[in-house]
């Protein structure tokens, strides 16, 4: 994006390696003494680029009451409190990864204080794991959703990735499967891969693009690369499905990866803050800590429904309005499920999701 970005997360010589040294020099008298002409001239065109009123900015992470705001070129480090936490609905959080915002600068620094948040044009959000009440964002003003998944370690799980697909064309984001690891497969014929041929198959013809992928052997990277260029991503899933390893991949920054507890084949959770990063072709992509499970927010059956649309049309044929699909004599579903034209995984995810609707508190 800039000079300032590639310091902050490039190779660039070892001291402007990571943002947090960097937010750290900035209240660290020390450190202002030392380069004081320098951060002299910084402050002077900050001043100069605020005019004294308000600027726009993109919010590319948060910490506690703190968000990374970049405008243009320049990173500021704002405060959310004040006029805004007014704002502070019950069952949110206020800001999110992707925001954007307007924010006062403060006079002969690179800090501020946000104001407002902008009208969000999409948002990623699932019900909080601990309050089902609660939302917990993931990211604002995506294009594309990219739903990270693995094989073998940890294994492929397709209800995850309808319940993502669903939340993102709710929200009219682009939902685009990523499956990782496929190093792991190795050349003999395997329960996995059967499973990953007939995800292919479902997500085909369902019109969702579907990236095979290897970080580990870089298989996959540039197709998926040209695909993303320009776009606005965020990238979701399990925790130990390669997020991290995949955004290393496409930007050629490294960022911190986990390992996979053998025993569980769960990752460790390396990732603990969501963070911006923008794509070498344009675009950025959105890094988020990993998820256990995705517990859908506000989520009507009527939604369901309609958007398991090979579910819903073959649907329209059976006996009674209403049917359940479960039971019901002259079920068209059950038929197209003996027939092969349903697939057994989206059935199980439309059955788990219809479910989730009339028990909305329930652990899942
Ligand atoms: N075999 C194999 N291992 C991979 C591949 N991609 C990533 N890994 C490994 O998988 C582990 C987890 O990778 P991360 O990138 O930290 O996973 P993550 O999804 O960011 O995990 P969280 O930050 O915890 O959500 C690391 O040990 C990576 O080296 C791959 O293509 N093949
Ligand atoms: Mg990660
Ligand atoms: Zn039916």
């Amino acid at each position: 994006m800039n000079d300032e970005w590639d310091e902050l997360y490039g190779e660039k010589g070892r001291r402007g390696y990571r943002l947090e040294r960097k937010i750290a020099q900035r209240t660290d008298r020390s450190f202002s003494k030392k380069s004081d002409q320098d951060q002299k001239k910084k402050q002077q065109m900050a001043q100069e680029s605020a005019g004294g009123s308000q600027l726009e900015g993109l919010v590319i992470a948060l910490s506690a009451g703190r968000a990374e705001v970049m405008h243009g070129e320049q990173l500021y480090l704002c405060s959310t409190r004040g006029q805004l936490r007014e704002q502070q609905s019950r069952t949110s959080t206020l800001l999110v990864v992707g925001d954007l915002v307007l924010f006062t600068p403060i006079e002969n620094s690179f800090d501020g204080v946000i104001t407002q948040i902008k009208p969000r044009r999409s948002l990623l959000a699932r019900a909080d794991n601990l309050s089902r009440r609660r939302q917990q964002l993931i990211a604002a003003n995506i294009d594309l959703v990219l739903i990270a998944a693995s094989v073998v370690s940890p294994p492929l799980k397709v209800p995850l990735i309808d319940r993502y697909i669903l939340a993102a064309q709710k929200e009219g984001m682009q939902p685009v499967v990523v499956v990782n690891k496929v190093d792991l497969l190795g050349s003999e014929p395997s329960q996995e891969k059967e499973l990953l041929k007939e995800v292919k198959q479902v997500y085909s013809a369902l019109n969702i693009p579907l990236f095979v992928l290897s970080c580990e052997e870089s298989q996959g990277i540039e197709d998926l690369a040209r695909f993303l260029s320009g776009k606005s991503c965020v990238i979701s899933g399990q925790s130990g499905v390669g997020k991290s390893s995949l955004l290393s991949a496409l930007t050629g920054k490294q960022l911190v990866t986990g390992s996979v507890v053998e025993q569980t084949r769960k990752g460790s959770h390396t990732t603990t803050t969501a963070r911006l990063l923008p794509l070498p072709c344009g675009g950025f992509c959105i890094d988020t800590p990993g998820i256990r499970s995705f517990g859908m927010w506000e989520l009507k059956k009527e939604e369901v429904r309609t958007y398991f649309s090979e579910i819903f049309e073959e649907g329209c044929r059976c006996r009674f309005r209403g049917c359940t699909h479960l039971t019901e004599p002259d079920c068209a579903v059950q038929q197209a499920l003996d027939e092969d034209r349903i697939s057994l995984l989206r059935f199980a995810s439309y059955c788990a999701l219809i479910a989730s609707c009339t028990t909305r508190h329930r652990i899942r």
